[in-house]
């Protein structure tokens, strides 16, 4: 019996893949099809898959043509898979030539034509794409736009800023200094403005009906969060908080795992995020311009917190060393947060330096993430015996921000918002930046 396999993601099944998974059962007798697991395919470059793995292999099984199926999560599975497996023929589609020839080694490989004219990725750009409008001007918006590249299905439109923004990368985009003109001309917003324009910028976009991806915080309460969230129910639009390091796979990972028990019970959180280059300590620079260590750090800081411990502290302390209070400006802050059964701290700073890691701790051994943790592909679980430590590593391309934008896309498409960031974390991060302003709980140093 002559066995083939073959591979591939077979995303939104269509004649192209037919033709080769026909060909391939030709070549022999008992054709084994290896699918991509999502994660393979993320660390791929193929991060916006629209069907899940079970759709996917549900798709070809229903085809009739494969006798076998598995899972491919990496690479270098293949030669295992054609030594165990005692496969005869390697095949896929001629758009790989040479690329396996490596195989040749273990077993024949072949290189069967491709079917022109047709593709997934066509099949998924045939929808049209989702026109996103840029809020406000910040350099981070230039990693936006770079990032927005590589997802299928969106493109930037036009920017609406004060000033015409002078980065290469946001010239070809149309510009207006009118926010009306951009809401007619997109079906979403990105907001990164400053952040006590979030609340009304976001606001004004989802009563003309646009979806709204907004840099944190979104408000200065949670009411006026809140609000953001009813108003995008209401008009059957999506909401969603942009903090990248939630759509980190290393984050999302160690999150789970401190949920799952992993390290026993959770009893600290505690994660410092710290950065001087906006240079708010050099005499003469602007701060009216600047973000705050408070907008700027404390929304990621918080995230671990309030995703493993919840949102239902008993007690928190702000410590606050400013740098201008007329202007609101904090060099330092810090808060400790006491819950039933927990104790969580962050500190955030624009004007001091500090090593930039993430703990979790707990009963049964400790979760270490190195700086920047924020945006880290790498943690650690750690115990008491060392030889029980395990070291994690994930792929993590453009910061987590493209995964961001199709989780944004997906959302859009599905009408369902499939955000990381849940509605009341959203509230409760927006709620401490307006205690801070407020200066509730807080205790000024210095
Ligand atoms: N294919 C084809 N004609 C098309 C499109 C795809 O013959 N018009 C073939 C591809 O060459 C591949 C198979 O269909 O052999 C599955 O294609 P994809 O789903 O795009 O998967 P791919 O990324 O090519 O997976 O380990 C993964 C494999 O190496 C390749």
């Amino acid at each position: 019996m002559v066995k083939v396999i073959t591979y591939g993601t077979f995303d939104l099944l269509h004649y192209g893949h037919i033709k080769l998974l026909e060909r391939a059962k030709n070549l022999g007798d008992y054709l084994i099809v290896g699918i991509t697991s999502d994660d393979y395919d993320k660390s791929r470059g193929k991060i916006n898959n629209k069907q899940t793995l079970m759709e996917r292999i549900r798709a070809v099984r229903d085809t009739g043509i494969a006798d076998e199926m598995i899972i491919e999560e990496d690479e270098g599975q293949k030669i295992d898979d054609i030594c165990r497996l005692g496969v005869d023929i390697f095949t896929v589609g001629s758009d790989w030539e040479g690329h396996f020839d490596y195989l040749n080694e273990f077993c024949k490989v072949i290189y069967l034509p491709r079917t022109e004219g047709i593709s997934s990725s066509e099949v998924r750009t045939e929808q049209r794409k989702i026109r996103i409008g840029l809020v406000g001007t910040a350099v981070f918006q230039t990693k936006f736009v770079n990032e927005s590249k590589f997802v299928n299905g969106v493109e930037v439109f036009g920017i609406y800023a004060s000033e015409r923004p002078s980065a290469p990368e946001l010239q070809g985009l149309f510009y207006s200094d009118n926010y009306d003109q951009i809401l007619e001309r997109v079906d979403a917003v990105y907001i990164i403005s400053k952040p006590e324009e979030h609340y009304a910028d976001a606001k004004k976009a989802l009563l003309a009906g646009k979806h709204v991806l907004c840099e944190s915080p979104l408000a200065f309460s949670k009411d006026e969060s809140d609000e953001l969230f009813r108003i995008a129910k209401e008009h059957d639009i999506i909401m969603m908080e942009a903090i990248k390091t939630a759509y980190s796979t290393a984050y999302e990972r160690l999150i789970l795992l401190a949920k799952g028990g992993k390290i026993g019970k959770v009893i600290s959180v505690d994660a410092v995020c710290t950065s001087l280059q906006d240079g708010l300590t050099i005499k003469g620079t602007d701060l009216s311009r600047k973000w705050n260590s408070m907008c700027g750090w404390a929304p990621v800081a918080l995230l671990p917190i309030f995703q493993i411990l919840g949102t239902d502290y008993k007690q928190k302390t702000l410590s606050t060393l400013f740098l201008d209070k007329e202007a609101n400006i904090d060099a330092f802050t810090k808060i400790d947060f006491v819950y039933p059964k927990a104790v969580a701290s962050i500190k955030v700073a624009k004007g001091a330096k500090a090593e930039g890691e993430l703990i979790i701790t707990g009963t049964k051994g400790y979760i270490y993430v190195p700086a920047p943790w924020w945006k880290t592909d790498y943690f650690e679980v750690r115990y008491e015996s060392q030889e029980n430590n395990r070291r994690f590593f994930y792929q993590l391309d453009g910061e987590g921000i493209r995964y961001e934008i199709v989780a944004f896309a997906k959302s859009i498409e599905m009408k369902k918002n499939i955000s990381y960031i849940t509605e009341n974390v959203s509230g409760r991060i927006a709620q401490i930046i307006g205690d801070f302003n407020n200066r509730i709980d807080l205790i000024e140093l210095g």
